[in-house]
């Protein structure tokens, strides 16, 4: 059975990475079901703008979490929304994997100092494919 996957990634905290995370959840997607395909839409920012649907976007995605097998999220640029995912995926017992890289940026001790997260620090793409590998290998579904 496809696993449901939340997948987290900045948003309003900026879309520099929007590519990488479109090629992740491609990759994730041939195994699995994502259900915030919508974080790698390269044209999201446009799409957002002039929205006043906040609380529908909020609610919507703590049901997805809620529903969700486990969470990948990509954290090398700084986001205020997937932090507090992460707090909330903990809360909820989801099984919680970080990818960030370690060339960029050195992640929040928040994340790292935390052990209940499963933290992959990589500097090649396919560094991040081998663990994706790796994860979905191992997880079962909830
Ligand atoms: O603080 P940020 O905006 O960077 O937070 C990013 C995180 O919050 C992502 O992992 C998403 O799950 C969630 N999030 C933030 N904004 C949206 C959103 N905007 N839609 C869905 N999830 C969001 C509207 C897009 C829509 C017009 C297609």
């Amino acid at each position: 059975m496809r696993r449901k996957i939340y997948f987290a990634g900045s948003i309003r905290g900026g879309r520099t990475d929007a590519e990488l995370y479109r090629r992740m959840i491609n990759y994730i997607q041939r195994t699995d079901t994502v259900l915030t395909e919508h974080v790698g839409h390269p044209e999201l920012n446009l799409l957002e703008r002039g929205r006043d649907r906040d609380g529908e976007i909020y609610q919507q995605d703590m049901a997805w979490l809620r529903e969700s097998d486990l969470l990948i999220g990509e954290c090398t640029c700084p986001s205020l929304g997937v932090g507090y995912e992460l707090a909330y995926a903990e809360k909820c017992g989801k099984p919680c994997y970080l990818f960030y890289d370690r060339r960029k940026v050195q992640l929040s001790a928040m994340l790292t100092g935390n052990p209940y997260f499963h933290i992959h620090p990589y500097e090649s793409e396919e560094d991040i494919f081998r663990a994706l590998d790796e994860i979905l290998a191992s997880s079962p579904t909830q």
